[in-house]
């Protein structure tokens, strides 16, 4: 049995369990909370030293690091494949995945959606100056991937893979601000592949709940 470590409202946490439930894989999703005052609890650096969410645990198997938690889970388990078989095709997946990791995260979710939606929710104050700072980076990295992809219905062609799980939680969040309404209106592909993968069954029933 696989125990999935993190709460349903992180990207990377809903990233794994994407790829499970398009593997139809079962698995716990262990609760840890790591914005709770005083953080994740202790004993949990043993799984993850640097207190990020997800980590994963199977038998003696544990596992941090969403891309490497996506690559074990297709690879060991039967399922449908969500990696390419073909050398380009599993280069385009590393493109897509490394981009989102190193450009989009931070722009497209910290800087955008948390300011724009989390911050306002209780009428707090969003930072403009941070949103409008996050505009050229958040434009730059909307481009970048609707220039990769392929013709359709998933990023990678005509099944969905590992750039789908990882890509469609953090654009999901982008689309719930305005600004990010705005970015993915520029990109029509883009936005089309996230209408539809919006609509799988791994990506509803793993909606987080608040
Ligand atoms: N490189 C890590 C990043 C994971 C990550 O940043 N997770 C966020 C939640 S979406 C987190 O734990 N944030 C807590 C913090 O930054 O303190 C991975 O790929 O698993």
């Amino acid at each position: 049995m696989i125990e999935l470590f993190g709460a349903d409202y992180s990207v990377y946490v809903r990233s794994a369990r994407l790829a499970l439930a398009e593997k139809g894989i079962d698995y716990t999703l262990v609760p840890i909370d790591v914005f709770a005052p005083g953080g994740p609890p202790a004993d949990y650096l043993q799984l993850q030293p640097f207190g990020k969410i997800p980590a994963m645990k199977r038998g003696d198997v544990t596992l941090y690091e969403t891309v490497a938690i996506l690559r074990y889970v297709d690879e060991a388990f039967e399922g449908p494949p969500l990696q390419p078989d073909d050398p380009l095709g599993r280069a385009r997946m590393t493109q897509f995945l490394s981009i989102l990791d190193t450009h989009a995260y931070r722009t497209l979710v910290w800087e955008i959606y948390v300011e724009r939606v989390v911050k306002t929710r209780d009428g707090g104050a969003a930072d403009e100056v941070a949103i409008a700072s996050a505009m050229g980076p958040a434009r730059t990295v909307l481009a970048a991937l609707e220039a990769l992809v392929a013709d359709g219905p998933f990023l990678l062609g005509d099944r969905p893979s590992l750039a789908d799980c990882h890509a469609a939680p953090m654009l999901a969040l982008l689309g719930k601000a305005e600004e990010g309404r705005l970015l993915l209106k520029g990109a029509p592909n883009l936005s089309a592949w996230l209408e539809a993968f919006g609509r799988r069954t791994a990506f509803k029933a793993t909606e987080p709940a608040a």
